[in-house]
């Protein structure tokens, strides 16, 4: 069996649910140029760090020199079917979105891509080996990527969209000096049929396609460290921690199957936090719960600040009284 196709053999026993292999020149001209306009027009909102290494954003050889392939790999996150769901409306429970709804997926996704990158060195030999592993948070255009090596397309709502798995799919990368074969990338798939657009609560997926993360409830709910518009937090409804409409209301996602690793923990507890709850929780509670979670980066405080929003929303009011931070909690979700 050839170098590539051992390769893929190993992502796909490791748990991964898609692997491509792309190479490590930079992503398209007209990409580069779209993050480009992108960041200029202010719509990267207080993410700073968006504007940070641009050149290793946009070419994974500035990442590591010498680069000559990026080996591209998919988790599928969507979630299993729960007994007795919470209405999506629910006014007793806030929404975690379902990507946090399973155990963090930056280390999960980087201890498996260290075992591919121990399955290539011994295969490869060590004195000729070297590469860079990343899982969201390293500068790099993931979705570009994930496109050029055959993962999928990317949709309207900016998601990449695999046409069997849907777009609940966690992207990684190792990036590394070895000559791979290449994947052709995936065409786009996407009718138009804008239903994502419309789906968004906000307008921040714009007619036009555009994104602008200063009116996305996941940037809101996640990223932002001040307090939130009223405006904008009167469409923020009941979401805790992230959003999801413009990924539920894909047709891709309708017939796309639920996770298949059944090494990923997943939290159905997580779709039962009460915003009341949350307000009079201590740091231990916060702690214990969300101790293997992507939620633990928000922070208490900030999980505070959006459970005042979705209890404001639900026309409950208590958001607004002020609750006294020593009353008890509970340390499980209700
Ligand atoms: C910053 C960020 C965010 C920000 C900004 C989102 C955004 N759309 O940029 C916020 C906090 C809002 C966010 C939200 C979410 N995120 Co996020 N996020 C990222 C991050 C770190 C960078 C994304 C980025 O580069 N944005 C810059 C803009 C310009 O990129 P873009 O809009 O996608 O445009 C690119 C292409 O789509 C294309 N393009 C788009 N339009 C056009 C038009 C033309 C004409 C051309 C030529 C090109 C083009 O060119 C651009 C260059 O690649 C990536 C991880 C990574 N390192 O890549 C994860 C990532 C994109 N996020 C992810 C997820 C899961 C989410 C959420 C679903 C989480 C949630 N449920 O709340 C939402 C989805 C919101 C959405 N519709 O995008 C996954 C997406 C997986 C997938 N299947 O696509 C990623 C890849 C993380 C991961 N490793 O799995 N995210
Ligand atoms: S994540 Fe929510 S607010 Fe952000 S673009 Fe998608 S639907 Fe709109
Ligand atoms: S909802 Fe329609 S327009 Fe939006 S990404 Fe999915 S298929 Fe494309």
């Amino acid at each position: 069996m050839n170098l590539t196709k051992a390769i893929k053999r190993k992502a796909i026993e490791l748990g991964f649910d898609l692997v491509g292999i792309t190479g490590a020149e930079p992503i398209e001209a007209g990409e580069i140029e779209y993050i480009k306009n992108w960041l200029a027009a202010g719509r990267a909102a207080g993410m700073s760090y968006m504007h940070r290494n641009f050149a290793k954003r946009t070419n994974p050889a500035r990442i590591l020199p010498g680069a000559k392939s990026v080996i591209c790999v998919g988790l599928n996150y969507k979630p299993p079917p729960v007994k007795n769901p919470p209405d999506d409306n629910s006014t007793d429970y806030g929404r975690i979105a379902n990507y946090a709804l399973w155990e963090d997926y930056h280390p999960f996704m980087k201890k498996r891509l260290r075992a591919l990158a121990r399955f290539m060195n011994d295969l490869v030999g060590a004195s000729n080996f070297t590469f860079k592993i990343c899982v969201d948070s390293a500068p790099l255009a993931e979705r570009a990527l994930a496109q050029r090596a055959g993962l999928g397309f990317i949709g309207t709502n900016h998601m990449l969209i695999n046409p069997r798995l849907g777009l609940q799919i966690f992207l990684g990368e190792i990036i590394t000096n070895i000559e791979l074969d290449h994947d052709s990338p995936m065409t786009n798939h996407c009718p138009d049929c804008n239903k994502c657009i419309r789906a968004c609560p906000t307008g921040a997926l714009g007619s036009a396609g555009t994104f602008d993360a200063n009116k996305c409830i996941s940037y809101l709910t996640i990223e932002h460290k001040q307090d939130i518009a009223s405006d904008l937090a009167a469409k923020i409804g009941n979401r805790l921690f992230g959003c999801d409409e413009c990924v539920l209301a894909c047709p891709y996602d309708l017939n796309a199957p639920p996770c298949a690793n059944t090494q990923l923990r997943f939290f159905p507890e997580y779709m039962r936090i009460q915003p009341g709850r949350v307000l009079a929780w201590q740091q231990t509670q916060f702690d214990r719960l969300f101790a293997d979670s992507s939620v633990k980066r928000l922070g208490l405080e900030r999980l505070k600040r959006n459970s005042k929003i979705c209890l404001a929303n639900s026309g409950t009011g208590q958001g607004a009284r002020k609750i006294s931070s020593s009353s008890q909690g509970t340390s499980k979700p209700e």
